[in-house]
């Protein structure tokens, strides 16, 4: 071979493998928590990096969640309040049969996975008996001031298997430093005591609710000093709502959006403030992310073309089993149905968010009757309309439909570009009425828009239709029997990884 022709077969050689460099997509590209844009990026090139920020292992564990339970207690149960005034007298707090065990197991039975508990609402009061404040169960004629219902909570989580997270206001209305720097410091005191003293702590929730206190005045909360008090303490645990890892969806209704996006455009300061405390590793993530998080539009490439750059930042749907956070008599009749909390369950961890149902205590310390009742009917529904995935009865298939069925994210299907798609075909014609997608967000969230088709009449037609998959999204529709389906993903930030199908025909008891 002389000089020239080697030559050009490695120059050519190099080309090939560029391209194939340039076009393929490169897995390790992941940005964990975050990510900066550079200067200059052009908007499909700010679309493709939103594409592989992925959620940090705690965020990751957090959605794998789904289901979870809060719990609202406290001196409002027995003044028949919503907020109190931080003013009551201790001695009211008085359950007659206060049994966490059932608590536990009634959030177990119900396929929930964690309890948060308030263990210190806007009045001050508290569930455990703090060293800093008399107003907390050792003033209570429960257990003669000896009980701690933190602890019996965070124990029959660990008997019953639940993760355990913690409610801690930062509003007080009843302690003498509120509005000054040193309440601070009792906030940071008390937080440590519920970080320390009680095991591992999976979420720690800090509502947005900042009123006034004894004096009249306002607090400015420290929460960056709060965040690297949990990191340190306790580094497995998402910081909810006011917090860097995990958002509140924007209403208290149970109904999230149909285009619910984890990865959100972020502010300038805000970027440099999360590089800084490095939301990706254990830093405390102190954060703010840019517009307004109750906004319908979160995550589109419109806003994606303004952004600085963008985060993981996944929703989270808190809303009561009754019209009141805390348990009111008067409220009992009123206990959503179990098909109200089925619609619920499809418009919120159906949408790419995880559930956190409460399910308020009543004043016997026990979870009432009737929220049970609806609770396991919800389930008993649930479990029957996703008992059989017909894709298993899947013949034929453009891909190996095992992948689909698996339970694992990091098993998926990518497509060869952002609008691809998957054949499959059923042993004969099968009936249903829901989709359940998953898309591989080990690697990011991506899927913008998708849709199902059947053949139907000797040509596909569109069965239902999506926008954003994540960790998971459920479409329901009339039921269709087909033979053939093929699930085609319209537009994606970047090439799309499918991780889990399923078709399923709805119990009719869901109605
Ligand atoms: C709100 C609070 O004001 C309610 O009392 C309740 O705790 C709810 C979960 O969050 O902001």
């Amino acid at each position: 071979m002389n000089m020239k022709v080697f030559f050009i077969n490695y120059l050519l050689l190099g080309i090939v493998f560029c391209a194939f460099l340039s076009c393929s997509d490169n897995p390790k590209e992941k940005y964990v928590g975050s990510y900066s844009f550079p200067e200059g990026l052009t908007v499909v090139e700010k679309v493709k990096k939103a594409a592989h920020v992925v959620p940090s292992e705690r965020q990751l564990e957090w959605q794998k969640m789904e289901f979870t339970s809060f719990i609202c207690y406290g001196i409002n149960t027995f003044t028949d309040k919503e907020w109190g005034t931080g003013g009551e007298d201790p001695s009211l707090f008085n359950p007659t049969n206060l049994d966490a065990k059932q608590w536990a197991k009634t959030a177990k039975d119900a396929g929930m996975k964690m309890i948060l508990l308030t263990c210190k609402h806007h009045d001050g009061f508290c569930l455990w008996p703090s060293r800093y404040t008399e107003f907390s169960v050792k003033s209570t004629p429960w257990k003669e001031g000896k009980g701690d219902l933190v602890r019996e909570v965070a124990d029959a989580c660990k008997e019953y298997g639940l993760k355990f997270a913690v409610y801690l206001s930062p509003w007080d209305m009843n302690h003498p430093d509120y509005g000054t720097e040193r309440y601070n410091d009792y906030f940071v005191n008390q937080l440590t005591e519920l970080l320390t003293q009680y095991g591992r702590v999976d979420e720690v929730w800090f509502d947005g609710a900042c009123g006034e206190g004894p004096n009249g005045k306002k607090q400015e909360y420290d929460f960056k000093r709060y965040y690297e008090v949990i990191r340190r303490l306790q580094p497995e645990a998402v910081i909810a709502v006011m917090g860097p890892d995990v958002r509140w969806v924007g209403t208290e209704s149970g109904y999230g959006r149909d285009t619910e996006w984890s990865v959100l455009p972020a502010s300038a300061t805000n970027l440099s403030d999360i590089a800084e405390s490095s939301q990706q590793e254990a830093g405390s993530g102190t954060f703010l992310p840019s517009g307004d998080m109750v906004n319908d539009d979160l995550g589109s490439r419109a806003l994606l073309a303004d952004a600085k750059g963008v985060m993981w930042y996944p929703s989270e749907v808190d809303v009561s089993i009754r019209p009141g956070w805390y348990y009111h008599e008067k409220e009992d009749s009123q206990v959503k149905s179990p098909q109200k909390l089925i619609d619920i369950y499809y418009s919120s961890i159906g949408k790419n968010s995880l559930l956190l149902l409460n399910l308020p205590s009543d004043k016997r310390g026990l979870i009432h009757e009737n929220d049970i009742h609806s609770l396991k009917e919800m389930k008993r529904i649930l479990d029957d309309t996703f008992r059989h995935n017909l894709l298993l009865s899947a013949k034929n298939s453009s891909v190996d439909t095992d992948i689909f069925t698996d339970g694992l994210l990091e098993t998926y299907w990518q497509g060869k570009s952002e609008n691809d798609m998957i054949e499959i075909s059923f042993e004969g014609k099968k009936l249903f009425d829901r989709l359940v997608l998953q898309e591989n967000i080990t690697e990011g969230q991506r899927i913008e828009k998708f849709i199902l088709e059947g053949w139907i009449d000797n040509g596909w037609k569109c069965m239902a239709e999506g926008t954003t998959v994540g960790y998971k999204r459920i479409l329901r529709f009339d039921p269709v029997e087909v033979e053939k389906v093929r699930v085609v993903v319209i537009e994606s930030r970047d090439l799309p990884q499918i991780a889990e199908i399923g078709f399923y025909k709805a119990s009719e008891e869901e109605r």
